[in-house]
């Protein structure tokens, strides 16, 4: 039998709660599969008093033990030097972050609290699995409590150039903190590039193999596990009743226009106000394409305590206004721009009723939408994705048309590209791009990092 999982992240998904997405399901599946297991993190919730110990709930063979934040922990390490700090850097917008020293001492007080609350709940053959850029010096905080079993984390955003990394006050102290664990997995091979050629230029680290360094007096491995989502899913839920009310609803309103969709977090990463332009300019340059197409952007509000959350929600609701204003005509709203979410079986419905999906990230670890757009299409008639070539998911979708976000003019190229491609040559991209999705899906990405991890040295 295979040694007990243990899981950290920020945010968990409690039992009886619907899953939010495919990660939570993804985890939850992984700690079934190795027989049982702990998931530890946040509960989601803020309260007065710290409360000393977690809270534990059981479903089936899974333990979750949550804890609370106190209102200065949630400002410090979560809004403050999570949100305000380490968001922005790793996504290359030096510009916007904020760099506090009271934040990190947050950050590293949660991540120790967080430590040592788990380490009481680890047997000495567990092995522990920590999710991203919240918890990067748990793992080190563990050490500091005793733990010296198997331990490993995942960065589910890019891990930027050295350069861009160097900016953080606190970059060695981050760099050492994750060189506690023994194996660092991350989205792409261009993060695990830059990760090394840090701690190469940086730390003096020595290259022992393809995949491990010696740094900081230990050997870890560093290497890349994409991740997916479960294809068969989000097939089903653009066919369930869910999916297919929801295209029925916004089909009433476009008919037969052709539509073009994006998802995202409202996230200043996500490149949304690039698209907006670039879709008014396909309007500029096409006068003949006026009142035949849609745009749909759905955009849940996120973070909205972060400043740079609030002026980015202020410049959208400006442009959107603005291209439909100039542009919308009687019976013809250009964007349909919706700052709200929408169930996962109508972002399916939606996915698979569009001719085009936009994925145009500024930059971004993966990008899941890319892969659930796929996921949803009609083999006999499926819909053109356009994608970044800054999102994590272009190293594996090359046949998606990829575009530079910042270059508007070739965005609405690619837009116009998209909407005219022959139905033979959108069969043939979708081919090549939906045998991707289910060669990496979910379960091959928990199952290769829990492999590596099982088969480093401790
Ligand atoms: C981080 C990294 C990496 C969106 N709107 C609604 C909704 N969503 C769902 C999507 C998708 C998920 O949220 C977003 O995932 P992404 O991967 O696109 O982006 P992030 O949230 O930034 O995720 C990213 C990911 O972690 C995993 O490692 O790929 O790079 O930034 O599943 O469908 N879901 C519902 N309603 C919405 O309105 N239900």
């Amino acid at each position: 039998m295979s040694a007990r999982l243990i899981i950290a992240s920020n945010r968990i998904a409690l039992p009886g709660a619907p899953k939010p997405g495919g990660l939570a399901v993804a985890l939850a599946d992984a700690l079934a599969e190795r027989g049982g297991g702990i998931w530890f993190g946040w509960s989601g919730e803020v309260v007065e008093r710290e409360t000393r110990g977690v809270r534990l709930f059981a479903e089936g063979l899974v333990e979750y033990a949550v804890a609370d934040l106190t209102p200065e922990e949630y400002e410090g390490y979560y809004l403050g030097y999570s949100n305000r700090a380490l968001w922005p850097v790793f996504h290359y917008r030096v510009d916007l972050a904020h760099f506090d020293e009271a934040d990190f001492a947050a950050y590293e007080h949660v991540n120790r609290r967080f430590a040592r609350l788990l380490v009481q709940f680890t047997r000495p053959d567990d092995v522990v699995w920590v999710h991203d850029y919240h918890l990067m010096l748990m793992g080190q905080e563990m050490r500091a409590s005793g733990w010296d079993g198997r331990m490993g984390f995942f960065l589910h955003i890019p891990f930027p150039a050295p350069e861009i990394f160097s900016a953080l006050p606190q970059h060695q102290r981050l760099a050492r903190g994750l060189c506690s664990y023994d194996l660092i997995g991350f989205q792409t091979n261009r993060d695990t590039a830059n990760f090394r050629r840090y701690l190469i230029e940086n730390a003096g680290a020595v290259v022992e193999d393809a995949r491990t360094l010696r740094v900081f007096d230990r050997s870890v491995r560093i290497e890349t596990f994409s991740i997916g989502i479960d294809p068969d899913e989000f097939a089903e839920l653009a066919e369930s009743r869910e999916g297919r009310a929801a295209a029925e609803r916004l089909g009433k309103i476009t008919e037969n226009r052709a539509l073009v969709i994006g998802v995202d977090r409202m996230d200043y990463s996500k490149g949304l106000p690039q698209r907006m332009e670039a879709f008014g300019r396909v309007l500029d340059d096409h006068v003949e394409l006026r009142g035949d197409v849609s745009f749909v952007q759905i955009a849940p509000p996120s973070r909205e305590a972060v400043d740079a959350y609030q002026m980015l929600r202020e410049q959208l609701d400006q442009l959107a206004g603005r291209i439909n204003a100039d542009y919308a005509d009687l019976d013809w709203m250009p964007i349909r721009y919706l700052a709200r979410s929408y169930g996962r079986g109508s972002l399916a419905g939606l996915y698979r009723l569009a001719r085009v999906g936009l994925v145009t990230p500024l930059m971004d670890g993966m990008n899941l939408v890319a892969k659930e757009f796929i996921a949803a299409q009609h083999p006999d008639d499926p819909g053109a994705l356009v994608l970044s070539e800054f999102a994590g998911a272009a190293e594996q979708l090359p046949a998606a048309i990829l575009v530079n976000p910042h270059d508007i003019a070739a965005m609405a190229d690619a837009i116009f590209r998209a909407l005219s491609m022959p139905i033979e040559e959108r069969r043939e991209r979708w081919q090549s791009l939906i045998a991707n999705v289910r060669e990496q899906d979910i379960a091959w990405w928990r199952r290769a990092f829990l492999a590596s991890l099982d088969d480093t040295q401790t």
